[in-house]
């Protein structure tokens, strides 16, 4: 391909200079430039193909990145036991094919938590769950919640798991508190980043803390139901899965987002005066494969927090799938390439100039 591509080139070349009379050594040295540069841009979009297809990979493959020790799934082995890497508290009932944080019925609080603080500093967590009951619409609930947190196997009023958490916290908000605000429908997911001074208030479904969010019809589907979670260099991304299509879709991007290595994965649900069957099928953490840092940082050491939040939208790089930022060496290599580009567009145009002034000049005699 490249030698085809490079008799190609010296054809070329050869063309322009037809007739002008440069030196051998002009011509090779703009021969080899121009296919320097075809190579380099080659090379680059074979770069950034690679990239982007780490990207577009659906990383629910099974056996690609995913971390088992992070992960609950079918069979549910021992979960709950004292060997097992995942604990449960509350109501959770465990079965075969689910496990159910709460069951339909009134004041229930259930949580299953890893046991192991993950330090994983690029992650998606994927979760397949199952939100049905008898309840007609508006009239079920709370809903449930996916953390990320320093505390762990606490349970509390926020979805069943404990207030004043540090961490990430989803929510799927199935109850709607606040009748006043006609903006929002529900169910909804809401996105709560905290450092351990904030409440979570439910009388505003959680506005007042809320970085971001989005409507969910998630309930008493009668196909799967998915969300996915992905952090990765300071970049919150939230999907899901929900239409019976296969294909993920956005509920929030936002980049600005910190959150600290060495926190605990959990799950947890609620029920009040109104119920529902909350059930977890999977929760699968895949570990991103993604550039290192310039220089290291110690993830541990950070404190969870939000900067002024850039949304991301489509066509600003938004999208769990899409491609990210460009790294060093892509950059890099483009602006070799523009540079070689110059040098050779600088020598053709030289040789043409050279190749006009001699025909002017016989044109004169
Ligand atoms: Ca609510």
């Amino acid at each position: 391909m490249i030698s085809i591509i490079a008799s190609g080139l010296r054809f070329a070349v050869r063309r322009v200079f037809r007739g002008s009379q440069v030196s051998e050594g002009l011509y090779s040295l703009a021969t080899s430039m121009a296919q320097t540069i075809v190579i380099c841009v080659l090379l680059v979009s074979a770069l950034l193909r690679s990239v982007n297809g780490d990207q577009l990979r659906d990383p629910g493959l099974p056996g690609q990145y995913m971390k088992r020790e992070f992960s609950l799934v079918k069979p549910y082995q021992g979960v709950g036991a004292a060997s097992s890497l995942w604990d449960i508290a509350g109501s959770v009932i465990v079965s075969s094919n689910h496990l159910r944080l709460t069951s339909d019925h009134q004041s229930q609080q259930g949580a299953v938590w890893n046991t192991m603080p993950s330090y994983v500093t690029d992650w998606e967590l994927q979760v397949h769950f199952k939100l049905h009951g008898s309840g007609k619409k508006g009239l079920h609930g709370d809903g449930f919640a996916i953390w990320y947190t320093k505390e762990k196997l606490q349970l509390g009023t926020v979805f069943g798991s404990t207030d004043m958490f540090s961490g990430l916290g989803i929510f799927v908000d199935t109850y709607k508190n606040d009748f006043d605000n006609q903006e929002r429908s529900f169910p909804y997911i809401s996105i709560m980043v905290n450092n351990g001074s904030l409440k979570y208030d439910h009388g505003k479904d959680g506005k007042s803390t809320e970085i971001a969010g989005c409507y969910a019809d998630v309930r008493n589907k009668n196909f799967d139901t998915f969300l996915s979670i992905r952090f990765s260099k300071r970049r919150l991304t939230v999907m899901l899965n929900a239409d019976n299509n296969g294909e993920w879709k956005e509920c929030a991007d936002m980049m600005g987002v910190h959150l600290p290595t060495g926190y605990y994965f959990g799950a947890s649900a609620t029920t009040g005066d109104l119920s529902d069957n909350h059930d977890i099928i999977f929760l699968k953490l895949f570990e991103l494969t993604v550039p290192p840092d310039p220089e290291p940082v110690d993830y541990s050491k950070v404190v969870p927090s939000v900067e002024s939040i850039q949304h991301l939208h489509d066509g600003e790089g938004g999208g769990a799938y899409r491609g990210g930022p460009m790294t060093g060496w892509n950059v890099f290599l483009l602006l070799l390439c523009a540079l070689l580009g110059i040098i050779v567009c600088a020598i053709v145009g030289v040789v043409v100039f050279q190749k006009h002034q001699e025909q002017s000049r016989k044109r004169f005699y």
